[in-house]
């Protein structure tokens, strides 16, 4: 039988954000040496973190990315802690398959995703000029993951804090004292909720939770005032009928002993 606490909560939906994507290089480049003769490009690519989000290895654990057949060893996996990518050269663009494995406490099986290489520049002819420019070309979309009635256990990670600690760095903060994990960004990032809301797009820390900034601290507060409100006006109501029918219940004994009487 199955832990209990593998059981899965009900109406709860967890979302991650990620991005998948490819940057390309025309050859030669420091980056690839001694590539094969007819190359022409060398690129890499990659399933990555948002910036600011939650450390990605908390419920992605591998990534299989499947080449162009025309490559040795086409298959290529990639364990957490990554970095979840591959680097190549080669001549064309191709669709590379990507499949992500899920933590095993997830029970969620393994996903598929596609990402179509671009190693030509595009876009407007200013775009295109500065890709030139700068010989580098990148290709990338915002993914979504999400997780229907995660399990207890795979939920409890998923909203820890430490998935944040990959943003920190070790310091010894003054002399001879111990080192702690510092963030040096602006608003440190959390799995709770924000205080007040904020919006969408710094708010989203990828739990979920905070998405949409439409649910703070103060929301919840306020809320749970409306709920206690209600509750109590609903006691009211329910204590007012106890008596009604109190007062009714000894009217029928007075009726039925009167009539008793006669
Ligand atoms: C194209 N339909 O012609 C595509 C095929 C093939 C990609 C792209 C070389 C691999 C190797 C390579 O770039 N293959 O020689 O190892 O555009």
């Amino acid at each position: 039988m199955p832990a209990p606490t593998s059981k899965r909560i009900r109406n709860t939906q967890l979302r991650r954000h990620f991005i998948i994507g490819n940057e390309s290089y025309v050859l030669p480049h420091p980056l690839f040496p001694d590539p094969p003769d007819g190359h022409t490009k060398g690129w890499k690519v990659y399933v990555r973190p948002l910036p600011n989000g939650p450390d990605m290895t908390t419920w992605l654990k591998k990534v299989q990315l499947k080449l162009h057949h025309t490559y040795a060893n086409a298959s290529r996996t990639i364990e957490a802690p990554g970095p979840f990518e591959v680097s190549e050269t080669g001549y064309g663009e191709f669709g590379v398959e990507i499949r992500l494995y899920f933590a095993p406490e997830s029970s969620e099986k393994a996903v598929y995703r596609e990402h179509y290489l671009v190693l030509a520049p595009y876009g407007t002819d200013e775009q295109k000029a500065r890709q030139e420019r700068e010989n580098l070309v990148v290709s990338e979309r915002l993914e979504t993951i999400e997780f229907n009635e995660p399990t207890h256990d795979f939920f409890k990670t998923m909203v820890s804090e430490d998935q944040f600690e990959w943003l920190k760095v070790l310091e010894g903060r003054g002399k001879g004292r111990k080192k702690e994990l510092v963030f040096h960004g602006e608003t440190e990032p959390t799995a709770q909720l924000p205080e007040r809301p904020i919006a969408a797009v710094h708010g989203d820390s990828g739990t979920g939770m905070a998405a949409g900034g439409a649910w703070s601290r103060l929301y919840e507060r306020q809320v749970l005032g409306q709920l206690q409100q209600s509750g109590a006006s609903l006691d009211q109501a329910l204590e007012h009928e106890r008596r009604e029918m109190e007062s009714r219940r000894r009217k029928m004994e007075e009726l039925g002993m009167a009539v008793a009487a006669k």
